[in-house]
């Protein structure tokens, strides 16, 4: 069966309870995300197609998908509509129209919950988490989930098929490989970084079925042909499209890619943490849009989702060398939390921020009123992954 057929199916089968079955991504709801949790859902039905299937969530309202280009860019090239899979706004009704149904969570590319609504079905003992497999650092929570795999690999897609795959004895439908590559391509740049041997080993076989199933080379989808494979060029479609800000004001360029923390202080205070991962310099947006349209947008992050701190983590290619840079920028309303990136060694924070000259003036004002730092990160091989648990260890050791 195709994925698109699945997931078709899938969405006519009324949900009825009383338990129901959500395969949930992080909340960034990137493509790892996303193509993670489609492929869960359909192996599971595939492994076990009697019993209740894990239903693929989005764990974002549906109003956002909109921000992420790339995503439906794989999804329309895989004619799968957004329509057959589930979001946020699906969740919270099923929780108010079934009242008696309790949710069993499958956790995707992230090992604890994420985002207000399920971690309250949680605290509500309406939600348990089954199974984990994912490629973050282990929080150590829900030992029991089985299977409960965390590995390090560059994308988590590949955890996910491994797994899998070493579960089903039948043939792989190439669909759902097509839709696989999406993710470990971009999360691996074409196999170039962060490549780990569950990728590998996950690469070989989707090379294999998808050249047993005779897929000719076809730009938009992934295809091998004799060997020959037009990866580059569909991972290059994608990463542009990714990359792709066309009409998005600074609150949703925020939105695209975000997390929300909560950690404890030394005396036991809670800190909501917003992490917006960007793909340009902070130079790029206060020279694209308005210093107030900047500040909006923070602002709304932080209003949306009642932020202690909001913090953009930049990656971006340095526009006179091509070199790699990071930065590691945060806003906050709390002076205590203003010293915040003096004690994040393990990110060597500098002052040499990518044209800094250009926006100084702009910075100088701002800070005036609030707490705005932006600084050039020194450990550039430390993405979100890596900065958030140093973020945690700060607020949990120094205030
Ligand atoms: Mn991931």
């Amino acid at each position: 069966m195709s994925i698109r057929t699945f997931l078709e199916s899938l969405k006519a089968v009324p949900i009825k309870g009383p338990i129901i079955r959500i395969v949930s991504g992080n909340q960034s709801c990137d493509m790892d995300s996303v193509v993670s949790a489609i492929a869960y859902s359909y192996f599971y039905s595939k492994k076990y197609p009697s019993e209740e299937p894990f239903r693929p969530l989005l764990n974002i309202p549906q109003d956002q998908l909109r921000l992420r280009k790339d995503i439906l860019l794989l999804l329309e090239s895989n004619s799968i509509d957004p329509k057959h899979l589930y979001f946020l706004d699906d969740v919270q009704d099923l929780i108010r129209l079934l009242p008696k149904a309790s949710l069993n969570v499958a956790l995707v590319d992230h090992c604890n919950l994420q985002g207000d609504v399920l971690i309250q079905a949680y605290e509500d003992k309406r939600l348990d988490v089954v199974s984990i497999i994912d490629h973050h650092q282990d929080e150590g929570v829900f030992l029991d989930a089985s299977p409960r795999i965390i590995a390090v690999t560059g994308s988590c897609s590949s955890l996910v098929f491994n797994y899998w795959k070493s579960v089903i004895d039948t043939v792989i439908d190439a669909s759902v490989v097509k839709l696989l590559l999406g993710p470990l391509l971009l999360d691996t740049g074409n196999m170039a970084q962060k490549v780990e041997l569950g990728d590998v080993l996950a690469i070989s076989e989707y090379k294999k079925i998808l050249e047993s199933a005779g897929t000719s080379l076809d730009r938009g989808v992934f295809a091998v042909n004799g060997g020959k494979d037009n990866f580059q060029e569909v991972y290059e479609d994608l990463k542009r499209a990714k990359k792709n800000l066309d009409d998005f004001l600074p609150s949703d360029i925020f939105l695209k890619d975000f997390k929300l923390f909560v950690f404890q202080t030394k005396g036991a205070e809670s800190v909501s943490i917003g992490f917006s991962s960007l793909g340009k310099p902070i130079s790029w947006l206060f020279k694209n849009f308005k210093t107030e349209e900047v500040l909006e947008g923070i602002y709304d992050l932080q209003k949306q989702y009642l932020l202690d701190i909001v913090i953009l983590g930049t990656s971006f290619s340095r526009g006179e060398n091509r070199v790699h840079a990071r930065e590691f920028c945060y806003f906050t309303k709390k002076a205590a939390y203003s010293s915040l990136g003096d004690f994040t060694s393990y990110l060597e924070l500098n002052s040499d921020v990518y044209k800094l000259k250009e926006f100084k003036d702009k910075m100088k004002a701002i800070n005036k009123d609030i707490i705005f730092k932006v600084y050039n990160m020194g450990n550039t091989a430390a993405s979100r992954k890596q900065t958030v648990p140093e973020v945690k260890r700060v607020i949990e050791t120094e205030y």
